[in-house]
């Protein structure tokens, strides 16, 4: 189980409300023992430069041996005063938690190792609370006790880590010709602009994209040039060709998964630059590992000897009640001109053609989802989007677009309808409900 899809403690954190002073120390104890415990482990320090971010530390100092180390452990394992409650605090246990979470998380081995240096350091007065503290980390001993409720939350986050990597892996490949909307339908699944997209072929290797038990802001993106948090320039660099990659966020799911995911973007396969794309593609079919796959069809260009050519490739190759089909890019459409309908079941009839007996077909706009997505998690839109969403929302409102209908009724039962309700029925309207039901809902 990979590190990389644990959600970070931070945005509770007890140290957001310590003095400038103290957060630093703190940091700065962190990243001290990353580097001595965790040489070259690339999420331990991409974790810690996000606490560092957390707490605004612009200037680090360095603990260099073994007594600076101990007199930072001393102070901030201390009592202290805290002057707005009139109370005593303590960020002992908070600490503990971090330094396991960072060093040691799910590795019993190295638990034991970083305890055993970091106990001695620990006064004595206080080192029975830090043993009642551990066992109600591993142990899920009761956590009520007064002295841990600065660490409460802390607790909270590891036990829901914990219970996400006890949680079976829903792996999902997507697969298309070039250029059909795999990228951004990976995107609008996970509700932010992870994978590359656009308008050139762009996906030219294999992207793994993981999701995290709770949302902490922390995009973790490991490809050969980069390590760390990343924003859409960032993204924009991951160069065509580039190698692998492996992106972990939380997905802001309308039906939230009761698994861990994992999407693997590929890319499309009838790439005349890059032939290469064709055979990285089936390789992932043949070798991956995987409960669903998800094959796009852009519903303004059906019929293409590419896409028969692939799509005979998937009947042979792939068990068919694997195949999810998703019909994209239809807010292309045009009231009189085009019929969804009639689009659909000439698919359907195709793949009749090919052996599908039943096969699932997903009407859908990924680009219209991922703009729904991102307006719901009140995401900046640039000017455009804005344009293109405003636009979007008056031609889904249309009963001829309305999408969820051709998705069974139970699909569109239990919609959630906290903020942004309106979001959420065009999240139905425009497909994406109904195929996260299918994806994520158990039907
Ligand atoms: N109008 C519209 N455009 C879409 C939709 N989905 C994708 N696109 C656009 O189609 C273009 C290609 O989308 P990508 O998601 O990059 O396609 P892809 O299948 O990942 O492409 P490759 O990785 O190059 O094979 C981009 O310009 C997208 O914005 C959609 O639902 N509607
Ligand atoms: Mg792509």
């Amino acid at each position: 189980m990979c590190k990389i899809c644990m959600s970070l403690p931070l945005a509770e954190h007890p140290l957001l409300h310590a003095p400038q002073a103290v957060k630093t120390e703190y940091y700065d104890l962190l990243r001290t023992l990353v580097a001595q415990h965790a040489p070259g482990d690339k999420w331990a320090e991409f974790a810690v430069a996000r606490y560092g971010a957390k707490f605004a530390v612009e200037e680090v100092t360095s603990l260099h041996n073994y007594k600076d180390l101990l007199a930072a452990v001393r102070r901030l394992t201390a009592n202290r005063f805290r002057w707005s409650k009139l109370c005593f605090c303590t960020f002992r246990y908070c600490l503990l938690g971090d330094i396991l979470f960072l060093l040691a998380f799910n590795n019993a081995s190295q638990v034991k190792a970083v305890i055993d240096y970091i106990y001695p350091m620990i006064r004595t007065r206080h080192r029975k609370g830090v043993s009642r503290f551990i066992e109600a980390l591993f142990n899920r001993a009761d956590m009520k006790r007064d002295s841990f409720k600065s660490a409460r939350y802390l607790i909270d986050c590891w036990r829901r880590n914990a219970d996400f990597i006890n949680l079976p892996e829903k792996r999902i490949l997507v697969t298309a010709t070039v250029s059909a909307g795999k990228s951004t339908l990976i995107n609008a699944i996970i509700g932010k602009n992870l994978t590359r997209t656009s308008q050139e072929i762009c996906t030219g290797n294999l992207c793994y994209l993981h999701n995290k038990p709770f949302e902490d802001d922390a995009v973790y993106l490991r490809a050969s040039f980069n390590n760390g948090n990343v924003n859409d320039d960032e993204i924009k660099k991951i160069k065509r060709g580039s190698e692998v990659t492996c992106i972990a966020s939380h997905v802001r799911a309308l039906v939230p998964p009761q698994s861990r995911v994992c999407i693997i973007d590929t890319p499309g396969v009838n790439s005349a630059l890059n032939p290469n794309h064709r055979k990285i593609t089936r390789e992932a079919l043949a070798d991956e590992n995987y409960d669903r796959l998800i094959y796009v069809l852009d519903a303004t260009k059906l019929g293409t000897d590419d896409e028969f050519a692939h799509l005979q490739y998937i009947a042979q190759k792939v068990p068919k009640e694997k195949v999810v089909f998703v019909l994209n890019k239809l807010d292309g459409f045009k009231q009189g001109e085009d019929s969804i309908k009639e689009s659909i079941e000439r698919v359907r009839d195709d793949l009749h053609k090919m052996g599908y007996e039943n096969p699932v077909i997903c009407p859908l706009s990924a680009y219209v989802a991922l703009l729904i997505k991102r307006k719901l998690h009140n995401d900046g839109l640039t000017e455009d989007e804005q344009d293109d969403y405003d636009l979007y929302v008056k031609k889904f409102s249309q009963p001829a677009y309305d999408l969820s209908r051709y998705y069974a009724e139970a699909r569109r039962e239990n919609l959630p309808t906290h903020n942004g309700a309106d979001q959420n029925a065009l999240g139905s309207k425009c497909g994406l409900y109904g195929l996260e039901n299918i994806l994520f809902g158990g039907i």
